[in-house]
């Protein structure tokens, strides 16, 4: 970021092309390149639960009946929450490097696979932070791994295991809205990692912690600036090799869809009780891929518009180049109107003089009238001793 009185903060990326301004072509901290990987054939898919490849193949086909040739999830959330982990259940592979300890440095990664022809990109992404700080740099390596690529669906994933969103998430909820734009929220699927049953704290009841966890993350997205849809859809992840499987040896999660859409009336309430006991587990690979499929059909794809971005999230900071500009004229339009206030002054000065001026002008009269009155005295005394001595 780099901030530029009257107009603001801009991403360094939107500064590409202006040699000079940042020493050097794109400047010394310009970000990495992001990587990309090459479309693949998606040979994995084959290895996948039969179950599961039934599903995606039905959600490839809906996509493609709309034209769609391609599905394209940016993958957003702090480090170590299962983004890389995630990517790999879903591919199927361990196409992404998932770090257990160590800090989260990868770069973000764009990993393509295509299957008859149809191209599913994955791009993971750093954790935007250093660590108590959000870390401008890699916002900004993320920002240029988005730029002119049609991003469908915005995944962003949080632990369930954990119990608050910080003044640290704040913060980073913040930095994603000023550098991707408020409106990468409309394209959000909000995934919640470590979904196994032990999430809650003890004595809290699951279904209960999820909604919780599910609205602190709404309203953090919503208090951040993001416009994020009212019925944002939710999925719940279990990335560990521990988790149950159903007899296809599907990754199962519960079931907590009816919850989340909310129960207003008791025929909803009959409905969803049934609909849980039928259901009280999901497979989550499928449910996530028919989220994501659901916003990619219903909200165009987000264009990411670095410039654009940073203005419409610091609404306050359109046109300030107008400030200065209008100070300037402000400036030379009051040197103009003193120059005119100043030669008024000097013509009244010389029309209305002022009080001072007229007692001094009567005190010169009555001097200059003493005077000849003096010398009419003078001369009449002169003349009568001269007519005296005659
Ligand atoms: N139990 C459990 N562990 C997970 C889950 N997702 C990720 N992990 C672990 O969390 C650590 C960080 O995961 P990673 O995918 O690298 O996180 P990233 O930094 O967001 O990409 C790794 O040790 C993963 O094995 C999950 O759903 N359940
Ligand atoms: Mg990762």
């Amino acid at each position: 970021m780099i901030y530029i009185p009257g107009i603001g903060h801009l991403p360094l990326s939107s500064l590409q092309g202006l040699p000079g301004i940042l020493g050097g072509a794109g400047g010394t901290r310009a970000p990495q390149q992001p990587k990309v990987e090459t479309d693949k054939e998606w040979d994995a898919f084959a290895n996948l639960p039969f179950a599961t490849q039934q599903t995606l193949t039905e959600i490839i086909e809906t996509l493609r009946d709309e034209k769609r040739t391609s599905l394209t999830v940016l993958v957003l959330g702090k480090g170590g929450v299962g983004k890389s982990s995630t990517v790999n259940s879903i591919l199927n592979e361990r196409a992404a490097t998932t770090l257990a300890f160590q800090p989260d440095t990868a770069r973000p990664t764009m990993f393509s696979r295509t299957i008859d022809g149809f191209s599913l990109n994955f791009i993971d992404t750093p954790g935007p932070l250093d660590g108590d700080n959000v870390s401008e740099v890699k916002l900004e390596q993320i920002a240029k791994a988005t730029k002119g690529k049609d991003i469908d669906v915005v995944l962003f994933l949080e632990r369930l295991d954990i119990y608050a969103v910080d003044a640290l998430d704040h913060r980073m909820l913040q930095g994603i809205t000023r550098v991707l734009g408020a409106g990468i929220w409309t394209n959000a699927v909000l995934g919640l990692t470590r979904a196994s049953a032990n999430a809650p704290p003890p004595g809290i009841d699951f279904t209960e912690h999820v909604v919780d966890r599910v609205n602190q993350l709404r309203s953090a997205i919503r208090q951040a600036g993001g416009y994020l849809p009212q019925d944002c859809p939710v999925a719940l992840i279990e990335n560990s090799s521990r988790c149950p499987t159903n007899d296809d040896g599907e990754k199962l999660v519960t079931n907590i869809l009816y919850a989340l859409n909310g129960a207003d009336d008791e025929e909803d309430d009959k409905e969803n009780d049934e609909a849980e006991s039928i259901t009280p587990e999901i497979a989550w690979v499928v449910e996530l891929m028919e989220r994501v499929a659901e916003v990619a059909l219903n909200n165009a794809p987000f264009d990411h518009d670095p410039v654009a971005a940073a203005k419409a999230a610091n609404p306050d900071k359109k046109n300030r180049w107008v400030i200065p500009v209008a100070i300037a004229a402000q400036l030379v339009f009051k040197m103009f109107l003193n120059a005119i206030i100043d030669r008024d002054a000097r013509c009244n000065d010389l029309k209305n003089p002022s009080i001072e001026e007229k007692l001094r002008a009567m005190k010169e009269a009555r001097k200059e009238k003493k005077r000849e009155k003096e010398m009419m005295v003078s001369r009449r005394r002169k003349k009568s001793s001269s007519s005296r001595r005659r």
